[in-house]
């Protein structure tokens, strides 16, 4: 094969988490209570809008991606999650934030390297109405409250750019 010269092809996608505040029935039934938010992290085409998320849908990333390798902290068990089809998201409980390594493989006719990302996982939303002085950091509203104020979403916008790519991974991107 060959590589095409002078070519550069991107396609959109969007990362990131959504949570939730569990409630304390949720948190009765874990074997864990002292978690405190049930979260989702994903990789998703940037033509799925992240509102969208929970009910699926959505353009398919399956026809570039081969595998995301989400990494959590090592306070979960087996904090290494290969995901090998779509949906491309870990969904867990916890009670703290981290950052997540996600990790994108691509097919094997691409002959591309995997691509690295990081996700800060954010369970606490922004609490503008709490005064103090400007600089510094706002503690995040109490649990009750967050749970009133509804699901926290944290997404980044990206794109995945392949330079020169091979004629045949070209072919597979531009045909979809
Ligand atoms: C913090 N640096 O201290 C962070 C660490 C760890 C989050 C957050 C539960 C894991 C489990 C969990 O939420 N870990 O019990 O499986 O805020």
């Amino acid at each position: 094969g060959q590589r095409v010269r002078g070519l550069l092809i991107h396609r959109p996608i969007v990362y990131g988490n959504t949570a939730i505040v569990l409630t304390p029935i949720e948190r009765e039934s874990l074997s864990t209570p002292d978690h405190t938010h049930r979260w989702t992290v994903a990789v998703r085409s940037a033509a799925s809008p992240p509102g969208a998320d929970m009910v699926g849908g959505g353009d398919d990333l399956t026809y570039f991606i081969k595998r995301v390798t989400f990494k959590l902290h090592d306070t979960y068990t087996n904090p290494t999650r290969h995901i090998d089809k779509p949906p491309f998201e870990v969904s867990e409980t916890g009670w703290g934030e981290f950052d997540i390594q996600i990790r994108i493989q691509f097919i094997p006719e691409a002959v591309e390297k995997p691509v690295v990302f990081y996700h800060h996982l954010k369970l606490h939303p922004w609490t503008p109405h709490v005064l103090g002085a400007p600089s510094a950091p706002l503690p995040p509203p109490p649990l009750e409250e967050a749970a009133r104020m509804g699901p926290v979403h944290s997404w980044q916008y990206d794109e995945i750019v392949f330079h020169e790519p091979y004629q045949a991974f070209l072919d597979i991107l531009t045909d979809h």
